[in-house]
């Protein structure tokens, strides 16, 4: 993990493949099935690019309902074992809860991507007791109900402080600083006039003494802009994987794991 940090210090970039691990995503069939399937698409991710796979237990979706501690490892923790027999691929974690934090990181996980940025009773001290990487996201409000109307005084301004709060609160806690990964949260509590404008002023979160990852695939704001449903998303996705790279983001969640690296080594050729 230390080298894939080492990496994006100069111009290069790390693509973090998402693997939902929720009952809609990959169930044909029962719990083996869904193991199954996990790991093709993880190995199938890693085979395209991806030097992190991202696994999640928990919807974080506008609207979606919250998940029980005892299901959420059980959907995760399985996948997490099956994908370490298979392959040494980074792992994160993407959990806010710090029970699942501490049994993800014991299965093998390497890093932990937290859209609530460690705001847990206990989280920033598993991530301080593992010496793993971290992302802290920003999100205004909570899943269910925080599209409904976001209230910003300066929303660039509003992100950049609570992600200094936040990397601040982690280097406390024993968080090494080269451990802290910053994510201005695309989507979480934001409209679309917000999506555009971080975006667009990606650079002001990129001159932090953070690395910038940003979680842009197919979100909802392309619905918005383009009138595209999620499967239409590809190119807006790109597209602004691409834009972002430019402005000095290097890490990249998204689905489209080898169009994505596309995109990205044709910036980075020019860069
Ligand atoms: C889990 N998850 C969903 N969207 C995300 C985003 O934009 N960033 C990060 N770090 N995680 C996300």
């Amino acid at each position: 993990m230390q080298q894939i940090l080492n990496k994006i210090r100069s111009n290069s970039w790390v693509v973090m493949g998402i693997l939902n691990v929720t009952p809609d995503s990959f169930s044909d069939g029962g719990r083996f099935d869904q193991l199954d399937n996990a790991l093709k698409h993880a190995l199938q991710m890693q085979q395209e690019g991806a030097q992190i796979i991202d696994i999640g237990g928990e919807s974080t979706r506008p609207g979606a309902t919250v998940v029980s501690l005892d299901e959420e490892l059980a959907r995760v923790i399985p996948v997490i074992e099956k994908i370490r027999q298979h392959s040494d691929v980074a792992i994160s974690i993407d959990t806010s809860k710090p029970v699942v934090m501490r049994a993800a990181l014991a299965a093998g996980a390497n890093m932990v991507n937290d859209v609530n940025a460690l705001c847990a009773d206990g989280a920033l001290a598993v991530c301080a007791e593992f010496d793993v990487p971290v992302c802290l996201m920003h999100k205004q409000g909570e899943p269910q109900t925080m599209q409904d109307n976001p209230q910003y005084q300066d929303v660039i301004a509003d992100i950049c402080r609570y992600l200094s709060e936040r990397a601040d609160a982690c280097v406390d806690a024993g968080i090494s600083k080269k451990n802290i990964i910053i994510d201005p949260g695309f989507g979480f509590g934001k409209s679309l006039e917000n999506n555009l404008s971080i975006l667009k002023e990606m650079a002001q979160f990129c001159a932090m003494p953070y690395p910038v990852l940003v979680g842009i695939s197919r979100k909802s704001m392309f619905g918005m802009l383009l009138a595209r449903e999620v499967e239409q998303r590809l190119v807006a996705s790109t597209t602004a994987a691409a834009i972002a790279y430019q402005k000095g983001a290097r890490f990249f969640r998204v689905h489209d794991v080898a169009q994505t690296c596309d995109a990205l080594k044709l910036c980075q050729a020019i860069s």
